[in-house]
């Protein structure tokens, strides 16, 4: 049903009539929109109340990076575009750093912010909040569009929409200026306008040809290897990818928000493995992975010398080639891919060798052997590998919850460590290595899916988006935030050598973070110990109230920069 108005003064030709406001909240529910992310104010509260009534959830933050990032994984884990919803100028930028991480991330995302008036604006005479969104936004996202009548909001909102979802995903900004909202327009022709869009995501069948070598060339493979990355675990072609993993018999290695898509405990997981499959394999198939920074650009040290082919399945032709020769593109929908790729398997695909797979097996094995001793110890205070065994053992109890993850030491540890079980319930920092993404996404994880989500965050990464938490609170959401304490970044320990300021990495010594989540009406717990950590996650997940630990960690435990340190480029000239 149309949201309509009469206007008053109307007599004989009783005209229904309808505006901005209400064409843009139906144009939302007409595409199935239910759920919109955001912080009020002008010229939007009055959509955000508007939209409540009519029944969207409008879900308010604190800050509109941390709605951004929830519209942003709503987008991931649902493929239909998230929507974050700010305020001009200050607001939207605030939302514009999840926009261009949503992009770079490849999440379907759209951030509507109202602006100001563009007469006032575009000759720079100092509007309230003015700003020139639409030129700003366009370089960070992938597409950008401004609506200036209210009969085009239809056409505006399936264009973003569409943009959005459509090929590679990403983010997509919509400008609609504060007098858009109050055009009034005849209610039948604004219901014209709405476009329901169709297909917004349409399939893209790869060519038989591209099927044909990319098969050709797994065929020859001696040490044939298959990298999952989160573009896979976005497609949800799950039972194709996992029946084309066990079909080949091929290794398998996940990419941090590719794991769980098949099990990490899979007898051909090769993620306990990663630096001898990397160096070893001879043709190496991407699904949905990048060959970016996180995968060495595909040569150097971590691959080897061994020579490499490599085929590629991505949606984006512009991909292939981007770092190093890809001999085998498969350009399409990984959906669509994977499924052809299975129709010319057929039965009687030759196993991948005995002998490749038992290297990598014994690999796996004598890793993950050396490392089980570690993950069980109950040190007071804890290291990483302590606190995150006792978290493992609540994700294996737990497969179905959702686990949000940030921090350097904390992120890298928790990424080897915490086995996942099934797809898209581990959520992170994605391709920038973001700090903040944390509690915007924990919030959106847990609005779409009603799952529990454990957050586990660095005290660093918690900063962030911490004031989230009144808002876990105010919703009652069920999330468990564990924030590993070791009183800084990286570690507590760092001292200035000159001065009377602390150093730049630590923070207030010993903070109690569990007091914030006290002061909203949630659960807090001091622990010191996996074993209380665990009874107190525990007890969290089954309750599904908002709750927050603070773990204490020693402050010695961490290292620079956690499993990226070499990044630092070091002065030469540091000590005179
Ligand atoms: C937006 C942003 N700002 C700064 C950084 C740099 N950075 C990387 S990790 C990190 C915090 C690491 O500390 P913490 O979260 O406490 O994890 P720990 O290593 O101490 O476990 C920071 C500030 C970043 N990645 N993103
Ligand atoms: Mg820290």
């Amino acid at each position: 049903m149309l949201n309509t108005a009469t206007k008053p003064e109307a007599t004989d030709a009783q005209q229904e009539l309808t505006d901005g406001f209400h064409l843009v909240i139906d144009a939302l529910k007409l595409n199935g929109i239910n759920t919109v992310y955001g912080v009020p104010g002008i010229p939007i509260t009055d959509l955000g109340r508007m939209a409540q009534a009519a029944g969207i959830r409008v879900i308010s933050f604190r800050h509109e990076q941390n709605a951004g990032n929830a519209a942003a994984i709503a987008g991931f884990l649902t493929k239909k575009p998230g929507v974050c919803l700010t305020v001009s100028a200050p607001g939207f930028l605030n939302g514009l750093t999840a926009l261009a991480n949503a992009t770079t991330n490849c999440f379907p995302m759209i951030l509507i912010s109202g602006s100001s008036e563009r007469e006032i604006v575009d000759l720079q005479q100092g509007d309230y909040e003015e700003m020139d969104q639409l030129a700003i936004a366009k370089p960070l996202c992938k597409a950008a569009f401004r609506v200036l009548h209210a009969a085009d909001i239809g056409i505006g909102l399936a264009r973003a929409i569409r943009a959005a979802v459509s090929g590679r995903p990403g983010g997509v900004y919509l400008d609609l200026p504060a007098k858009l909202f109050s055009q009034v327009m005849n209610a039948d022709a604004g219901a014209k306008s709405l476009v329901k869009v169709i297909d917004a995501a349409p399939a893209q069948i790869p060519a038989p040809s591209a099927i044909k070598r990319a098969l050709d060339l797994l065929k020859s493979a001696k040490r044939p290897l298959i990298i999952l990355g989160k573009g896979a675990a976005y497609a949800q072609a799950d039972d194709d990818i996992r029946a084309l993993i066990e079909r080949t018999g091929i290794p398998f290695l996940p990419m941090s928000m590719g794991k769980g898509l098949l099990p990490d405990t899979h007898p051909q997981c090769a993620g306990a493995a990663r630096s001898t499959v990397l160096k070893a394999a001879d043709v190496v198939m991407l699904i949905g992975a990048r060959l970016n920074w996180l995968l060495s650009h595909g040569k150097g040290k971590s691959w080897g010398d061994a020579p490499k082919k490599f085929i590629q399945i991505d949606i984006e032709p512009r991909e292939m080639d981007s770092n190093v020769e890809i001999a085998a593109p498969v350009v399409g929908d990984i959906g669509s891919c994977v499924s052809a790729l299975l129709a010319g398997i057929g039965a009687n695909w030759p196993a991948a060798s005995a002998e490749w797979v038992g290297a990598v097996n014994s690999k796996r094995e004598d890793n993950i052997a050396k490392m089980a001793p570690r993950l069980m110890n109950n040190k007071s205070p804890m290291d990483y590998h302590g606190a995150l065994g006792a978290l493992r053992t609540v994700i294996k109890e737990r497969p179905d919850a959702i686990l949000v993850n940030e921090g350097a030491n904390t992120l890298d540890l928790a990424r080897g460590i915490i086995d996942m079980y099934k797809p898209r319930k581990r959520l992170d920092v994605g391709t920038w290595g973001v700090m903040g993404i944390g509690m915007g996404f924990a919030i959106g994880a847990a609005i779409e899916t009603g799952k529990p989500v454990l957050a586990v965050e660095g005290d660093s990464a918690f900063g962030f988006s911490g004031m989230e938490v009144e808002t876990i609170c105010r919703y009652n959401l069920p999330v468990c935030v564990v924030i590993f304490n070791n009183n800084g970044i990286y570690r507590g320990t760092d001292v200035n050598s000159a001065g009377s300021d602390v150093a730049t990495t630590v923070f207030v010594k010993d903070s109690r973070y569990d007091k914030m989540m006290e002061a909203f009406g949630g659960v807090g717990i001091n622990a010191t110990t996996p074993d209380e950590l665990k009874r107190a996650v525990d007890k969290a997940m089954d309750s599904g109230k908002p709750t927050l630990i603070n773990a204490v960690i020693d402050p010695a435990a961490g290292s620079e920069s956690g499993r990226i340190g070499n990044l630092n480029p070091q002065s030469v000239i540091r000590k005179k």
